[in-house]
């Protein structure tokens, strides 16, 4: 349950108003919510945390974009916070996201997907560090947790 993922509403997600929303989709699944704030970020913030991709076609693109507005920086935490946070944002390209996922129910396409989620429990620990400072974070036990888990 200590489990942690890192998840972004982006630029698109704010200007189509869609955070309430989506916000509302980690809180229905159970997840607790650590941290969150509304971010303009530096060339350097984007580059570092799309470092595998630097080198892709589609990177300038995705840059500008990133940097088009600001995003909402968020903490979700709960049992296969990263793995499930994955299936809740759905698969990258809309074309294949399948409906009731984040991007299956809001997105057409993949320069346009309007949210991230960590692939993996290492990408949530390094994503949280980039974006986070530990004291940013907050450590409380919600009351309604032995409803959701048993
Ligand atoms: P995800 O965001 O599902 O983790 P990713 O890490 O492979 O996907 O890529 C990061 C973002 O880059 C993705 O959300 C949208 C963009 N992107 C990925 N592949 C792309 C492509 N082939 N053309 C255009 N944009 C792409
Ligand atoms: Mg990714």
């Amino acid at each position: 349950m200590e489990e942690t993922t890192f998840i972004m509403i982006k630029p698109d997600g704010i200007q189509r108003r869609l955070v309430a929303p989506i916000i509302a989709r980690f809180e229905n699944r159970g997840f607790t919510l650590v941290a969150i704030k509304l971010v303009h970020a530096s060339e350097s913030l984007i580059d570092q945390h799309y470092a595998e991709l630097t080198s892709k076609p589609f990177y300038p693109g995705l840059k500008q974009y990133m940097l088009s507005g600001p995003v909402v920086a968020m903490v979700w935490k709960g049992k296969s916070a990263a793995a499930l946070g994955r299936a809740i944002v759905g698969a990258t390209n809309p074309k294949e996201s399948a409906p009731g996922t984040i991007r299956g129910d809001y997105c057409n396409d993949v320069g346009r997907n309007v949210v991230h989620a960590s692939d993996s429990v290492e990408s949530a620990k390094r994503e949280i560090a980039l974006w986070f400072k530990p004291e940013e974070i907050a450590h409380y036990a919600p009351c309604d947790l032995g409803w959701v888990y048993e």
